[in-house]
């Protein structure tokens, strides 16, 4: 049987906001008529751009014989780095990312020349006709090999608070060891596109599939030596995003920006998924090294942390991913005496970048699998562990980099959990059938999150809008916000129809673009509605108070006592339509359009203590999963899942249902499925769905059962709702440590299991095996040896 069930508390209200509206383009979607860059009528003249990537690693160009590719068929011009007028460069903070390699490649995949032809597939077939002689550098692959040579992107983070090592001596239990888990590819449906049209006068014209257009305006203008009011960007959509098209759409848009620039055509570079997996970075894999000191009843004490990442050959986000990764180590938990560091590990492979969760995923992590450790070394339920952990409220509630968690609800919404769940009751259940069934073995996990909304750079949390009413009443609003399947436009919409008082239907989102709303914060860090949503609220706010000063001059009252509700205007005893006010108020020369701003309140950092308020709240969930293991084979499936997630008072309970079940499977593909593998020669062999599997929907569990949990902010932010983009999938903790679960049941709960992710058959079935058979200490969290 399949039970499906959706609920989000408490009953849909008519009005625009906290209802579940379906997505603005949900019947485009479901119609194929939703227009990608790639489905755009091709402007006359349009080149199509390849790329020649580099076969090697880490090595020196020391012959590039480009003629056979000048000399095929459809090839129009040939680019190499020479070619860029400004600026070689499209990373986002630190300058060290080339567009195009010179003498010197980094990576197996990296892009040496751009083939421009007649069409997509004679500038493809033309970009293999190289000639590169290499010469052979040393390749770093790994971050520990990383680590072992002191190879970094970045100088080293570390986040101290009380005196761990002190802590640890003095702790009456301790375990150290290691742990790893692996990257991720992005995978979006639509993969990294640019078009870009020369326009008179030396302008341009950008159409890009990018969560940050004006970053993309930046880099080109950069590449080309260009005033940014010469180059505009515009994004209607994304064919999905999640992190990777946050600075790593950059590239892609200087190669078809330098062309079109230098050819005059416009230049379409659409990429084919298997350069798209080559090319681009993806979720930085994590590796590591722990000391940690508890008590008898699994009270965390001390943790001494050493975090590295695979960073890739670049800084790209790398800095703020690690410091991200540093601010959620805590997750749910109050760690008293900390020693953290984070090390970004630069290896000869792609540059990793922002993805989902944004190193929180990856500093969260660790500490449950220490919780989960620490409970098999006790002998005990590792929910009475976590719990026994949790921030305190009013006391253990400062956060290792200084903030005070003053929103908590942890307790009740895990006690909600476990209730509606039935996690004590299935814990038995799981007890029983695993004693009468030796091969195959159930495990539960219920995992807690906590995540910190804000980007970790104040000042990007600003956002703009401009919303224009029109004199039929219908209103269009403009923001610096971009859709990428998340719902943003929606969510902004139901705001601003709210805020005037008129049906969701009046209100049309358009196209992100640069020359609208200028200056704008990528989409990410989950705070896109947070923003955008706030400066809409403000832009729609100014010309309400516009109105009403109107209506209430025309027919009596006070501006304050004018009502907009259900397209109308309650005005001194007169009901007037909206429409009817706004042509008014526009005979009556009044301003119908208004920009908007907003910034977020209350945050600082301090970059080298690593201590502030980086956050302005934090969003919490709890998930249940159970899943059944062969043991023999380390095939699993996942029974059932159980979510319960904090969107605030959710704008819209549709969008957000799908924002949690899809961050939770696709967080569940990250530390289960989902396996990146680079040969010894840092050749990556998984660049397509044939070698990279994601979940598919029967990959969903039969039973999923998800609710949003009843939670107004105590900030005021946007309708009082909470970001939800990514806090869902540390959901996914829980389906990773149900099969720690199952494993650790071989040894009647008494081992910890070394369980790396992604928790492949494969590590599944080497932790089976030491499981069995242990070598260390009982219950000690080491891995298994490396490959
Ligand atoms: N949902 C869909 N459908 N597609 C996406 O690409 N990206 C995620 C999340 N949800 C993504 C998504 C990521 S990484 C972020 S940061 C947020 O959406 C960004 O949008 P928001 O801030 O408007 O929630
Ligand atoms: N910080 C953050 C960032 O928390 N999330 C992000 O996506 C981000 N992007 C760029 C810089 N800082
Ligand atoms: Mo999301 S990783 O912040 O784009």
């Amino acid at each position: 049987m399949t039970t499906h069930s959706h609920s989000t508390g408490h009953q849909a209200p008519a009005g625009a906001a906290h209802a579940p509206h379906p997505h603005e383009s949900a019947h485009l979607h479901v119609a194929g008529e939703a227009t990608y860059v790639d489905d755009m009528p091709p402007l006359a003249g349009t080149l199509h751009a390849a790329l020649g990537l580099s076969e090697r690693a880490h090595a020196e160009i020391t012959a590039l014989d480009l003629s056979a590719v000048r000399a095929s068929p459809g090839v129009v011009a040939v680019l190499t780095a020479a070619d860029i007028p400004g600026e070689n460069n499209c990373g986002p903070i630190v300058h060290d990312d080339p567009i195009l390699a010179a003498e010197h490649v980094q990576y197996c995949g990296q892009p040496i020349f751009a083939v421009l032809a007649e069409s997509h597939d004679a500038a493809r077939r033309a970009a293999r006709r190289a000639s590169v002689d290499y010469a052979d550098l040393p390749a770093v692959l790994t971050p520990e090999a990383a680590k072992r040579q002191q190879a970094y992107v970045l100088p080293p983070m570390h986040l101290k608070r009380g005196d761990a090592p002190r802590a640890l001596a003095g702790a009456p239990r301790r375990l150290a060891g290691e742990f790893r888990v692996g990257g991720q590819e992005h995978f979006y449906l639509e993969g990294q596109v640019a078009y870009v049209a020369p326009r008179e006068d030396d302008t341009l014209q950008v159409w890009c599939s990018t969560q940050h257009p004006t970053e993309m305006q930046r880099v080109v203008c950069h590449a080309l030596n260009l005033r940014s009011h010469r180059v505009v960007v515009e994004t209607r959509r994304m064919g999905g995003g999640f992190g990777g098209k946050e600075s790593q759409s950059a590239l892609f848009a200087c190669v078809a920006a330098v062309a079109a620039h230098r050819l005059r055509r416009p230049v379409k570079l659409r990429l084919d998924r298997d350069d798209d997996f080559l090319i681009s970075g993806k979720r930085h894999g994590f590796h590591y090294a722990y000391d940690v000191g508890f008590d008898d009843d699994g009270r965390v004490r001390a943790l001494k942390l050493e975090m590295t990442s695979r960073a890739g050959f670049s800084a790209d986000l790398s800095a703020p991913v690690a410091t991200r990764a540093v601010c959620h180590v805590d997750n749910a938990y109050y760690l008293s005496d900390v020693d953290i560091q984070a090390l970004s590990g630069k290896t000869n492979t792609q540059s990793n970048t922002a993805f989902r969760g944004f190193g929180g995923p990856q500093g969260a992590i660790v500490t449950e699998y220490l919780l989960d450790t620490i409970a098999r070394e006790l002998g005990q339920d590792p929910l009475a562990v976590r719990k026994r952990n949790f921030y305190g409220r009013g006391e253990r509630d400062l956060t290792p980099y200084g903030q005070t968690v003053e929103d908590n609800v942890l307790p009740e919404l895990v006690d909600e959990l476990e209730a509606s769940s039935g996690y004590w009751r299935r814990r038995e259940a799981v007890r029983a059938f695993n004693a009468d069934s030796p091969v195959l073995k159930k495990g539960l996990a219920l995992t807690p999150v906590k995540f910190g909304i804000s980007f970790n750079v104040a000042h990007y949390n600003q956002a703009g809008a401009l919303v224009h009413v029109y004199t039929d009443g219908s209103v269009l609003v403009n923001h610096g916000g971009t859709e990428m399947g998340q719902g943003l436009n929606t969510k902004v919409a139901q705001v601003v129809a709210h805020e005037l008082g008129i049906g969701l239907h009046q209100v049309r989102a358009t196209a992100t673009d640069t020359s609208k709303v200028a200056n704008t914060s990528a989409t990410a860090a989950s705070t896109g509605a947070d923003l955008n949503g706030k400066a809409a609220e403000d832009a729609a706010r100014r010309i309400r108070t516009r109105l009403a000063a109107f209506a209430a001059a025309r027919f009596g009252g006070s501006p304050e006592a004018v009502e907009f509700a259900d397209d109308t205007v309650r005005v001194h005893g007169n009901a007037i339509a909206f429409a009817e006010l706004a042509s008014q108020a526009y005979q009556a020369r009044v301003q119908l359009w208004s920009d908007g701003f907003y910034a977020t309140p209350k945050l600082h950092w301090d970059r080298l203590s690593m201590t502030g308020r980086p956050f302005y709240y934090f969003a919490y969930g709890a998930a249940v999963s159970e899943v059944v293991v062969d043991t023999l084979t380390g095939e699993w499936k996942l029974l059932q899942a159980d979510l319960l997630h904090d969107a605030g008072d959710s704008i819209n309970p549709a969008i957000d249902i799908g924002q949690v079940e899809g961050a939770f499977l696709q967080g569940m593909g990250w530390l289960t499925l989902e396996e990146l593998w680079w040969n010894p020669d840092g050749r990556l062999m998984t660049h397509a769905p044939s070698t990279y599997k994601i979940p598919a929907t029967n990959d969903c569990p039969p039973v999923l059962h998800t609710r949003l949990f009843d939670n107004r902010n105590r900030e005021p932010t946007i309708l009082r709702s909470k970001a939800v983009g990514e806090p869902p999938l540390l959901l996914a903790f829980s389906v990773f440590f149900a099969i720690r679960d199952a494993v650790a049941s071989l040894a009647d709960h008494r081992v910890a299991p070394p369980l790396v992710a992604p928790a492949t058959p494969e590590a599944i079935m080497r932790a089976v095996t030491a499981t069995r058979s242990p070598r260390g200490v009982p219950g000690e969290g080491r891995t298994a040896p490396a490959k």
